[in-house]
């Protein structure tokens, strides 16, 4: 893996643009092979299905083109490492990043002076947010839907003010000031957020708030047993998005899965479309008290 990054002359890599697992996989590449590469920053619905193929694959679905190698941890991509020549895929991994980390460090000490960054996105990557680092994925989220190409700056300032508190990603040069407009805008809807008392499980549709806002709005995730947020994806789809705690009866996976999506046990979603909606409450009734509402 290490001798393929660093020997390679171009190198093509596709990564997560959504969060901070898929900016700092991206970063440990920018700094083991800093000339001639390609970064593409993308989402899950939108490399599985396509044509390409990319020398390295991170925290994503291989693509039907194929990749040299894909460095992942999500269970739900098993099924399609026969589409990438060499696949280090490890379920049990907290985050992208980490798996990485651990197969590079061996021929880079270097990098273990990002240690404690590691254990941040670990942290953010199993759900476990606060303000702080929900604030900034939000950020990262419209950064990824207004101006992609500017993500590039994000990884590499993660390098240069490599985060080890949540409070570190918002101050961030690169993405301080969307942090700041953001809290700004919705601090009201926040303190909603931050208000709201918990139970069984709980839908909520966006309609007035930007998708972007779901890592805050996932905030209140861990009130309820079961908690899902539901936007407007491309084409009428819709996009669900489901934690679960361990101890609900109903995890995130076997629903998004049933949804025809994918993730991990606890964190996962599916692109549905609006007909869907009510298989998807009749699923969670069996189970769970649930309620929809819209914000
Ligand atoms: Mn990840």
């Amino acid at each position: 893996m290490f001798e393929f990054v660093s020997k390679s002359e171009k190198l093509y890599v596709a990564s997560h643009g959504e969060d901070l697992d898929g900016l700092f996989s991206a970063s440990i590449i920018i700094l083991l092979h800093p000339s001639k590469l390609k970064l593409k920053f993308t989402a899950p619905y939108e490399i599985k299905n396509a044509g390409e193929s990319y020398d390295i694959v991170l925290d994503l679905p291989p693509p039907r083109g194929g990749a040299k190698i894909l460095v992942d941890h999500h269970e739900s991509n098993l099924p399609l490492t026969n589409r990438v020549q060499r696949a280090y895929l490890k379920p049990e991994y907290p985050s992208t990043a980490r798996l990485l980390y651990d197969l590079i460090r061996e021929y880079e000490p270097s990098i273990e002076n990002y240690g404690r960054t590691i254990a941040l996105v670990d942290e953010t990557d199993i759900g476990n947010l606060d303000p702080y680092s929900a604030l900034f994925t939000s950020a990262v989220r419209k950064v990824f839907k207004e101006r992609r190409g500017y993500l590039a700056r994000i990884s590499r300032d993660l390098l240069l003010h490599p985060p080890t508190k949540s409070i570190d990603l918002i101050n961030l040069p690169s993405i301080k000031k969307e942090a700041h407009l953001i809290e700004k805008e919705y601090g009201d809807f926040i303190k909603r957020v931050e208000s709201m008392e918990g139970g069984d499980a709980l839908l909520v549709k966006l309609e007035t708030v930007p998708a972007y806002i779901v890592p805050i709005i996932q905030l209140a995730a861990r009130r309820y047993l079961f908690f899902g947020t539901i936007t407007s994806g491309s084409d009428g789809a819709l996009r669900v998005s489901l934690r679960t705690q361990s101890s609900s009866p109903l995890s995130a996976l076997m629903v998004a899965k049933a949804m025809g999506g994918g993730g991990h046990e606890n964190a996962a979603g599916a692109l549905i479309m609006p007909s869907d909606i009510d298989r998807l409450l009749r699923m969670i009734r069996e189970q769970l008290k649930v309620e929809l509402i819209s914000v």
